[in-house]
């Protein structure tokens, strides 16, 4: 028996101490993490909760009328059934579906985070299954970037300094002298990594950074985006207006010749169309300070005075993901680029820009990228295929055109929705636009742990082990090791690995060999272990066999790529390293994304005012605009029912903040009960007020378990407190179709209490059988 166990888990490295009759007494950060997370101690919590599925579950409606009973989804009593009665109703309604409409009519993008760990990821898992039974409709690009993710290809040839490659914090401590940062740096934000963190080192650099004489601003509509004790600089921007500020710094480097033409010149194509735009030449509209001012609510002489620091100091434009996370969200990462070109500092060691410092834990860390192996998922037959967040307009709109990134496609007609591993009920903006679409399917199957919303709204539940209850390859990217995540408990109930699960409906439709190629658990674990072994060998890393490492718990190793700028070898040398762009340089203007005709993204940066935004003429009195950010104390909707998130509600109600001025003038007190609402929901939480929030902000976190008080019922009010039921549902643009969740107006109210209680972490009504 080894001495020591571990686990992985997308906030932490965790060392366990046994407890009493195979439970976990205790989940211990590793000795040589800094900052540990306190996430992982929800975790034990959350394992044995009043919200945990202990056996597969069937909606009453269904198990009696199938398909269409549909309209009961979400509303009535669910049926406890037996893993062979669940799994063969699964396996003959696959089987239906495809002989009647095809493959093409199943929907297993099933976009989400699940959890850590190589084997178990349910994402990988039920792709895998799903090609071998033919193939599915698929989701492209993510909720957290998919903005960015399309149009930097266009700008810069990849989405290098969104997701990787970053300019390190070793060199921006080295060499930045300003760093401005449009979302801040949140460090609630670096407590994660998709896939793991080890070593949690964003709060040291930040510390290390500040110490070296680096000056942050922090442009964003809440103060405590960046540590206090960075001492900032606060310009409090009026939400979704960057882009009018980015603009408007250009003009002032252009118009007072402070930018750098021989960069302009020898890296970038179409800065002249850009200058056009930028002076008035185009359309006769000056973008100048005075232009930018009522729009984004800095002033124009401090407009000017950044412009004119940033062009006198080395300076790293930061664009939190949040920022495209709205209307038009390509337009301030284009700006970006177009502002840090004009700068000419791109490549330069703590200079240029970077998409995503503050976002996660793995952003700016020297990223040994091993390539390590994952899953085989086999190839997806069919080619069909939504950007992520249009899921409802899918649903709603069966054969619909839409354009992307310069293709027209049109939506598949869905008849079946597979999810295991994400949340759409949490990730989804408009929920009550997803209560009606979520009607049309004739049948949605969900794999979950706990009864989430999007459980809650399923006709055939399965529920799953947790990372506790199963054995585990953990390799979080970027940090140097691997963890051999043992079983530390026994399954909760019935639960099963989503791998357990899959197997047998694939044994239903004769697919078992195809689906396992005879592995088991271990002997998967073993296998995958034994490609890293390879994959880190070819590097020079030796790593022990798979008995040694099993018994360990840990292989650590180091492998860190020197640190090295963003677009370094470009810039030493663009005739030998090109961009992958059709200039082979940095766009300022695409000719291709011209060319793509969109009204919404034309072929350089440019400002559209969002659809909804403190600026506009039309807006309702007393309209609030909603930040609706990643929460401090959980993962999105997970470990919601953990204790961190728990302690963190009013009434058990998510916590909302407002600032002092536009509480007082609303009649709303600390810890009292408020209605947030607008005409596509209303949703209750509790008042924090706090001079952190900019005036005519709200900032409700995101991941609240949604809580109709009348399940079901379109519109109803949600008792927790999820901001998805104010957000909007509409693409970023033609080009990226991303979601728009930061860009969203609302009207809060005080209301009396007692309130209905939350009911969100208590199972569904449970009829036997
Ligand atoms: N308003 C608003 N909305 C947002 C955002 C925002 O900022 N504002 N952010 C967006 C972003 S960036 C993202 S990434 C999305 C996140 O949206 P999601 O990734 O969908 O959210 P999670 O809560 O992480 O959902 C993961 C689910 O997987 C389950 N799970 C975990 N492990 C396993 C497993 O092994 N097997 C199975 N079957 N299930 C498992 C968890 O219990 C959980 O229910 O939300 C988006 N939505
Ligand atoms: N603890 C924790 N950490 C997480 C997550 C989590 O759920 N919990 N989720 C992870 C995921 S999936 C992702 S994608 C990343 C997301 O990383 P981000 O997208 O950066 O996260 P957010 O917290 O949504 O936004 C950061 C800040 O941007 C600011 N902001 C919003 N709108 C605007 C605007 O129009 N202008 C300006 N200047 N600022 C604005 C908000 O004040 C917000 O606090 O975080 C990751 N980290
Ligand atoms: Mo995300």
């Amino acid at each position: 028996m080894p001495t020591d166990r571990y686990t992985l888990a997308h906030w932490g490295s965790y060392r366990a101490e046994p407890g009493p009759a195979g439970e976990v007494a205790a989940l211990r950060p590793m000795t040589d993490d800094p900052a540990p997370s306190a996430l992982g101690q929800s975790m034990l919590g959350a394992q044995r909760d009043s919200a945990r599925i202990g056996q597969p579950m069937v909606r009453a409606g269904y198990l009696e009328g199938g398909p269409a009973s549909r309209a009961g989804r979400g509303a009535e009593p669910f049926v406890p059934v037996d893993w062979d009665r669940a799994t063969r109703l699964v396996a003959a309604e696959l089987d239906r579906i495809r002989g009647a409409h095809g493959n093409r009519a199943i929907f297993g993008g099933s976009y989400g985070w699940a959890s850590a760990g190589r084997f178990h990821h349910a994402q990988s898992q039920l792709h895998r299954f799903l090609n071998v039974a033919g193939g599915y409709s698929r989701s492209v690009n993510t909720h957290s970037h998919a903005a960015a993710e399309v149009v930097l290809p266009h700008i810069i040839g990849s989405t290098d300094g969104m997701g990787d490659n970053h300019t390190p914090w070793s060199l921006i401590h080295d060499a930045c002298e300003l760093f401005v940062a449009f979302g801040g740096l949140p460090e609630k934000n670096t407590q994660v990594s998709a896939g793991g963190v080890g070593r949690h080192l964003v709060p040291e650099w930040l510390d290390r950074c500040r110490d070296a004489g680096v000056a942050f601003v922090n442009i964003s509509p809440l103060k405590s985006d960046i540590a206090a004790r960075v001492a900032a600089e606060w310009l409090p921007v009026r939400p979704g207006s960057d882009t009018a500020l980015m603009l408007a710094l250009a003009f002032v480097l252009e118009t007072e010749g402070r930018a750098d033409h021989a960069f302009l010149d020898r890296y970038t194509t179409g800065f002249d169309r850009f200058r056009a735009y930028l002076t008035g030449a185009a359309d006769g509209i000056v973008r100048d300070p005075e232009w930018a001012a009522p729009l984004c609510g800095v002033a124009a002489e401090d407009i000017r005075a950044l412009a004119r620091r940033m062009a006198g100091a080395r300076t790293m434009i930061s664009v939190a993901w949040a920022l495209q996370r709205a209307d038009h969200g390509e337009q301030p990462i284009w700006a970006a680029v177009a502002l840090a070109a004009m700068l000419g500092q791109i490549g330069l060691p703590g200079g240029g820009f970077g998409f995503g410092y503050g976002c996660s834990n793995r952003v700016g860390n020297t990223d040994p990228a091993m390539g390590w192996p994952a899953l085989p998922q086999f190839r997806n037959p069919v080619d069909s295929f939504i950007p992520v967040a249009r899921l409802a307009d899918m649903l709603l709109h069966p054969g619909a055109p839409f354009n992307y990134d310069g293709r027209a496609l049109r939506y598949p007609d869905i008849r079946l929705v597979w999810w295991a591993g994400g949340n759409p009920f949490h990730h989804q903006q408009d929920l009550n636009k997803l209560i009606a679409a979520w009607r049309r399917p004739e049948t949605v199957i969900v794999q979950d742990s706990w009864w989430t919303a999007t459980a809650r709204h399923a006709d055939i539940v399965l529920p799953c082990t947790t990372t506790l209850e199963r054995n585990d390859l953990g390799i979080a990217k970027a940090e140097p090791h691997l963890v051999a995540m043992h079983r530390l408990c026994a399954p909760f109930g019935a639960a099963r690995s989503d791998y357990d699960i899959l197997s047998q409906i694939a044994g239903h439709l004769g697919l078992a060999e195809a689906f396992t190629e005879g592995r088991d658990e271990m002997g998967w674990v073993r296998h995958l272990y034994d490609g890293s072994r390879t994959v880190a060998a070819a590097r020079g890393v030796e790593l022990p066999d798979f008995e040694t490492f099993w018994d360990r718990g840990l292989a650590r190793f180091a492998a860190e790529r020197a640190p090295e700028p963003l677009l370094a070898a470009f810039r030493a040398d663009p005739g030998a390293n090109p961009l992958n762009t059709p200039s082979g340089r940095i766009e300022i203007f695409s000719e291709t994304v011209a060319g793509f005709g969109y009204d919404d993204c034309p072929g350089h940066p440019a400002w559209f005012p969002p659809g909804e935004w403190l600026g506009a003429a039309s807006k309702a009195v007393g309209a609030l605009h909603l930040i609706s950010n990643q929460p401090v104390t959980r993962l999105h909707g997970q470990m919601d029912n953990g204790a961190v998130s728990l302690a963190s509600k009013i009434d058990g109600r998510e916590p909302a903040a407002f600032n002092p001025a536009d509480a007082a003038a609303r009649g709303i007190a600390a810890g009292a009960l408020v209605r947030l609402f607008n005409d596509r929901g209303a949703c209750l939480a509790g008042a924090v007020i706090s001079d952190d929030v900019a005036p005519g902000v709200v900032q409700l976190a995101t991941g609240a378990w949604f809580n109709p008080e009348e399940p079901g019922r379109i519109g109803a009010l949600d008792l927790h407190g999820n901001p998805n039921v104010l957000t909007r549902d509409l693409g970023t643009s033609q080009l990226a179709q991303g979601p728009v969740a930061h860009s969203a107006l609302v009207l809060a109210e005080p209301v009396a209490t007692p309130q209905k209680p939350v009911t969100a972490f208590d199972p569904p009504p449970i009829q036997p059988i």
